[in-house]
């Protein structure tokens, strides 16, 4: 049986889901009248604010992807609506999830092409920031590029990689793949450098900060160096890559990353700061934002 729709709050609006049934593969139902006007008004206001700001500084295949699967400004998307329309782009399903779920898990639904997004949203008290995905991040975030064959086609890959680095105990390598290009990376465009990267597409402030603050570098996609680069789980980041296009994102992750494990074996990790020789530098941070809070190291300065 279905939940009245409610117009309170949940108690714990992270474990709304909590007693629901869940699937064998942690899918669930989103449950869609089980959402407060609030909620839905929630998403609204997060939509607005992020619509407003993306024109000139989102990808084009982002925001023309946004435009044909009709991502709704109303409310919070129906996830089997908008998977009929995905799908028949480029064969993607959204698939609703409670919270994160295990690596294997969430590896084996990228490699069919489902993503795993987070059906909850975000409390009021962490409208602008939150660690766990919630549907905004997700769907808003991730969803529209999974339109873009070739994106699509990446991801897909990577979930293949993700599965095979379980096994080869070095998630931690493709983890840094994930975390500096689909969740943080930037893209170049014949207008200048754009966005693509979910963590900064659902996130007003890292939207600004990513392409116009002077702190961070911004320096070229190098499989490699990306790999060994560590990352701020907590912060904006210190250092975005920037990838000429999805075509060569691809090109670079679509082959046997065993050899390359082995050398990552012996090579140290990157600080998340650092440059390094060849290095494509497009631009050098000057940390001030870092150095205000105390994080950047002095070797930065
Ligand atoms: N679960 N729901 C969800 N979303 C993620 O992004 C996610 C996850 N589980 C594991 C996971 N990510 C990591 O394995 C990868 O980002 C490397
Ligand atoms: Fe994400």
């Amino acid at each position: 049986m279905r939940r009245a729709n409610r117009e309170a709050e949940p108690q714990n609006p992270r474990n709304r889901y909590a007693g629901a049934r869940r699937n064998a593969d942690w899918t669930i139902d989103q449950d869609l009248p089980s959402y407060s006007a609030q909620e839905h008004d929630r998403w609204r206001r997060l939509y607005a604010r992020q619509a407003k700001l993306l024109p000139g500084r989102a990808c084009n295949a982002f925001l023309e992807a946004k435009t044909r699967l009709e991502l709704s400004g109303d409310g919070i998307p129906d996830f089997a609506l908008l998977s009929e329309k995905l799908s028949a782009l480029t064969g993607w399903r959204v698939a609703p999830v409670a919270g994160l779920i295990p690596d294997d898990a969430f590896f084996d639904h990228l490699a069919n092409r489902r993503f795993p997004a987070g059906a909850f949203i975000r409390p009021e008290a962490e409208l602008d920031y939150l660690e766990e995905p919630d549907v905004f991040h997700d769907v808003f975030g991730h969803v529209p590029l999974l339109a873009d064959p070739v994106y699509a086609q990446f991801l897909e890959a990577y979930g293949k990689g993700g599965r095979r680095a379980l096994g080869r105990g070095q998630l931690h390598h493709l983890a840094r793949l994930y975390w500096h290009t689909v969740e943080f990376g930037l893209i170049q465009s014949p207008g200048g450098l754009r966005i693509f990267g979910a963590g900064i597409m659902s996130s007003p402030a890292e939207t600004i900060f990513s392409l116009e603050d002077s702190s961070p570098n911004r320096i070229g996609f190098d499989l490699e160096r990306v790999m060994r680069t560590r990352y701020l789980i907590d912060d904006f980041q210190q250092t975005y890559f920037v990838i000429e296009n999805f075509e060569k994102l691809l090109h670079a992750c679509y082959q046997d990353f065993a050899p390359l494990y082995e050398r990552l074996r012996a090579a140290p990790d990157i600080e998340a700061h650092a440059l390094v020789e060849g290095d494509r530098i497009i631009t050098k941070g000057d940390f001030h934002y870092f150095r205000a809070k105390g994080k950047a190291p002095a070797s930065t300065a």
